[in-house]
């Protein structure tokens, strides 16, 4: 099929894109885009036009992957300027997603129609830009600048229903789009046309409105450039005439497409879509997962069910006696009442969630589950308990997973009949909410237990990397050397909270001592008195003066810093300083991102190993763990991607 193609209906020509696998707005597209519009107003029988998408979306946007090189013509603005102008009226009938481009392309239609599952969003914040074809300056002229910065600052989209009450959309239609937009286009037509989006008055706000804009904004982004200026561009298009709006947003557009955050984001971009169906995989068919058992009601076994619960899936959780089942239940109720009170779930869907979870202590309930994924305490002599009794009450078939995050996968599945079936799903607290989930094959894993893996991260919503076997995987390996990077630093004297500061600075929600104080550092404490009493070299650590002096964090009322009682606010420590001291052999003092840039070289290096021993597949692949699981800043594209291991263009 080609890439717009015309048909008529009467006097209403419908142009449909077929630009597969999202109809993305490539050069062919823009130039064949541009000549329907020539051709339809040359044609003196057709009266208006639907513009409708083949496959499973409307227009996703511009073609990402020719923002590495330079524009080609026709620019996506003039392409939507011509459909404007039109001499018959266009109606973008919308399905899937209108994002970006694509929403800027309806934008420049007279009439916007979309099925109700339909949504539409201004995403260019999330790949480092701005709108680049009109998005802030139409969007403010038909939803209001409110409405407009809230799309084109966050980058999330919106429902094709409150696009409608916004005005964004004009219709929100049933049954066949094709049908609905034609119907649509014929009854307009027998009314006075409303005039394009470009001349259409728009309220200003006042100078108060975006200070505090800008103050927000500039505190969420934490150094990412994109959603301030995409605020400038509304701001600029509702305070100067449309053409000049324009101007200012492409300007700005061009200057962030070359900025290293877009190339940043942009890499992300392409890895995330890469990692959940890895080439290693292609051809291997998953096994069905049509319900699943939880080992351990725990806070993670309970966030890994609420979890499973959201995908869809049945779930049995066992625990120990009446009691622990009783607990664990409660835990998972929490989460779900959480994000009710979030208003992400409503009671009914969380009375849904909860009903379709069924705890008990008696193993027989697993006999017909497809997967089990055990998450008790962490210590191998329990974990093969599990194991062992698993063997006997699943069936054959089913896949047995592993939670460990520091035990060895192979230690754990020894003596397990038909270890094929058997793997390493390490998932990160809360289990529901982080989106990382490494798998970790043992050497038996059979290539369709590993595919099931991928398959369900596809279905969790989760961001699947696959790790080797060493200590810690790839992400706690990364952190350990980060915080021992961290230790080196303020044993030469750096001020701890001048560290966590510089990483704050940097892009993380928290610093390293910071983030220790929230999680505890006895953890991994306890991790290295285990090294140690298995005769394993582990030198003392800073942390471990504080946890043997009973710091072990906020919950013991200090750890790196101190707290004042019932605060979260970190306090330099005198009784810190004074434990450290004999380890502490200079008085340096850094500058901020001299100690970013250190401890960012210090995670690539261990990247670095992790890769040459093979335990990451892909550089790619380590900087999704430390985005997605420790909170590195997304538009910094992780270590490896900073520290130049890895291309940034498509
Ligand atoms: C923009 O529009 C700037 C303008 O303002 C200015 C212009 C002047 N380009 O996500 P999926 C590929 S910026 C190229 O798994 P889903 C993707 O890599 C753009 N390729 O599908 C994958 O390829 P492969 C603003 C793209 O059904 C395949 O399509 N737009 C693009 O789960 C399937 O992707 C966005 O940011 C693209 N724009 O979800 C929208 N998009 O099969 C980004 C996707 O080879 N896209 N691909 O791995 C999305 O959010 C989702 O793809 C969508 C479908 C929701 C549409």
């Amino acid at each position: 099929m080609p890439i717009v193609s015309i048909a008529r209906e009467g006097d209403i020509a419908v142009v449909t894109i077929d630009n597969p696998p999202v109809n993305a707005l490539s050069q062919a597209l823009r130039q064949a885009l541009l000549e329907a519009a020539e051709t339809l107003d040359a044609d003196p029988d057709v009266r208006a036009a639907v513009l409708l998408c083949a496959g499973r979306t409307f227009i996703a946007g511009a073609d990402v992957t020719e923002f590495g090189k330079p524009p080609q013509p026709p620019h996506l603005p003039d392409v939507i300027a011509r459909i404007e102008a039109a001499a018959k009226p266009w109606v973008a009938a919308i399905h899937g997603s209108a994002l970006g481009g694509g929403l800027e392309v309806a934008l420049g239609c007279r009439f916007r129609v979309a099925v109700a599952d339909a949504s539409v969003g201004l995403p260019e914040v999330t790949l480092g830009i701005v709108p680049g074809a009109g998005g802030t300056v139409r969007t403010p002229r038909l939803a209001g600048a409110v409405a407009a910065v809230e799309l084109a600052t966050t980058g999330k989209p919106v429902r094709a229903p409150k696009a409608r009450d916004i005005g964004l959309v004009d219709a929100v239609v049933r049954g066949d789009l094709r049908a609905a937009a034609i119907a649509f286009a014929r009854e307009a037509l027998g009314k006075p046309l409303p005039g394009p989006a470009s001349r259409r008055a728009v309220e200003v706000p006042d100078p108060a409105f975006w200070t505090g804009q800008e103050a927000a904004i500039a505190k969420r982004a934490r150094g990412e450039i994109a959603p301030l200026k995409a605020l400038a561009c509304v701001r600029h298009a509702v305070e100067a005439p449309f053409d000049d709006a324009m101007v200012f947003e492409r300007e700005t557009f061009l200057a962030l497409r070359g900025s290293a955050q877009a190339a940043a984001l942009r890499y992300v971009f392409f890895a995330e879509r890469a990692a959940p169906r890895p080439a290693h995989l292609a051809g291997v068919a998953p096994l069905p997962v049509r319900r699943a058992g939880v080992i351990g009601g725990g806070t993670m076994g309970a966030g890994i069910a609420a979890a499973l619960r959201d995908a869809g899936l049945p779930v049995t959780l066992i625990e120990r006696d009446e009691e622990a089942v009783a607990r664990g239940l409660a835990t998972v109720g929490a989460i779900f009442e959480g994000a009710v009170k979030r208003g992400r779930l409503t009671d009914a869907q969380a009375a849904d969630r909860m009903a379709g979870i069924s705890g008990t202590a008696d193993h027989a309930a697993l006999a017909d589950v497809d997967l089990v994924i055990e998450a008790v305490f962490e210590e191998i002599g329990v974990k093969r308990a599990v194991f062992a009794q698993l063997a006997t009450t699943c069936r054959p078939d089913a896949v047995l997973a592993t939670n460990t995050s520091y035990l060895d996968p192979r230690a754990i599945a020894v003596g397990l009949p038909n270890p094929g079936r058997f793997i390493g799903l390490h998932f990160f607290s809360p289990a529901n909410i982080m989106k990382l989930l490494e798998i970790v094959p043992v050497p038996e894993t059979a290539p369709e237990t590993l595919a099931t893996g991928f398959a369900l991260a596809r279905s969790l919503g989760k961001v699947p990397v696959q790790a080797g076997i060493c200590e810690g995987f790839i992400g706690n390996r990364i952190l350990k050397r980060y915080r021992a990077g961290a230790e080196a630093l303020v044993r030469r004297g750096v001020a701890i909270a001048a560290i966590d500061a510089a990483m704050r600075d940097f892009g993380f929600a928290m610093g390293p001592f910071e983030a220790q104080d929230l999680g505890g550092l006895d953890i991994a404490f306890l991790q290295r008195e285990g090294a140690r009493a298995a005769g394993r070299d582990t030198p003392e650590t800073l942390g471990d003066i504080l946890v043997r002096a009973g710091r072990k964090g906020q919950k013991t009322g200090g750890g790196w810093y101190d707290y004042a009682p019932g605060e979260r606010k970190p306090l330099p420590s005198v009784t810190v300083a004074e434990l450290i001291a004999p380890a502490v052999a200079g008085g340096e003092t850094l500058p901020r991102a001299a100690i970013a840039d250190y401890l960012v070289a210090e995670m690539a290096a261990e990247g670095a190993a992790i890769l040459a021993e093979g335990i990451a597949r892909r550089p790619e692949d380590i900087d999704l763990v430390e985005i997605h699981g420790y909170g590195f800043p997304r538009w910094r594209g992780g270590p490896m991607h900073l520290r130049g291991a890895v291309g940034t263009q498509r």
